[in-house]
């Protein structure tokens, strides 16, 4: 398989697409390109023109949207472990993963993804609001499965997968969260596959206008 994504210190979805792969292990070929460019929409233009990262190939397969790679590594590598085996967990993890994947855009749009900034900004009401729900949310299924597990459903799952680049906004703009939800955030950024992109993103040196915010810390 071959997973194309775009810059490590910039690209939240891409993030997404590359943990799924690499914390459960599967085999892939990383390209990277860089974000914004004639070469990136070049490149990403002979798989279809929604233009955007990650995209996955596996052989004839091309799948063009995060959610849908995790969804499609879930089915065909992974027996279905991507998600809780219960099927009202596996319906309550779906609908977290998609409020994740189609809302929270106050938070997306105030606070991009910048792994190597520290940042201050103000949020609005609506990124407040965004804050509070995650918060909530992340609090109340680790007081839920805090004894199945370290992650939100107990075992690794989708869920923290979509969460992932969350938890470096939180970082980069020094948001505060509850107790349990800090715990979590923490657990998250110190999984060895989140700490091997930090480490890669932090070599990156492009910088993308568009997604700078705040002021220095
Ligand atoms: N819904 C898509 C969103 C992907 C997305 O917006 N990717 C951004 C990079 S983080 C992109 O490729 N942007 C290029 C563009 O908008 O021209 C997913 O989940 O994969």
């Amino acid at each position: 398989m071959e997973l194309v994504i775009g810059n490590k210190n910039y690209s939240s979805w891409s993030l997404r697409g590359w943990l799924m792969l690499e914390a459960f292990e599967l085999p892939f070929k990383e390209t990277r390109l860089k974000l914004f460019t004639d070469e990136f929409y070049q490149h990403l233009s002979q798989y279809n023109a929604a233009n955007k990262v990650p995209v996955l190939i596996d052989g004839q397969v091309v799948v063009w949207d995060s959610l849908a790679i995790c969804e499609y590594l879930n089915e065909t590598q992974l027996d279905g472990k991507g998600w809780p085996a219960a099927p009202a967990l596996r319906a309550q993890a779906r609908a977290i993963a998609c409020e994740m994947h189609s809302g929270f855009t106050g938070l997306r749009n105030e606070m991009p993804m910048n792994c190597r900034a520290r940042r201050t900004i103000e949020p609005s009401a609506q990124a407040l609001a965004d804050i509070q729900r995650i918060d909530q949310l992340w609090s109340a299924l680790r007081e839920q499965h805090g004894d199945q597990g370290d992650w939100l459903f107990g075992d690794f799952s989708i869920v923290d997968v979509m969460f992932a680049p969350v938890v470096l906004r939180f970082m980069t703009y020094g948001i505060k969260l509850s107790p349990l939800s800090q715990q979590y955030a923490d657990t998250l950024r110190q999984h060895p596959a989140m700490q091997a992109w930090l480490a890669d993103a932090l070599l990156e040196t492009e910088f993308v206008a568009e997604d700078e915010a705040g002021e220095p810390a």
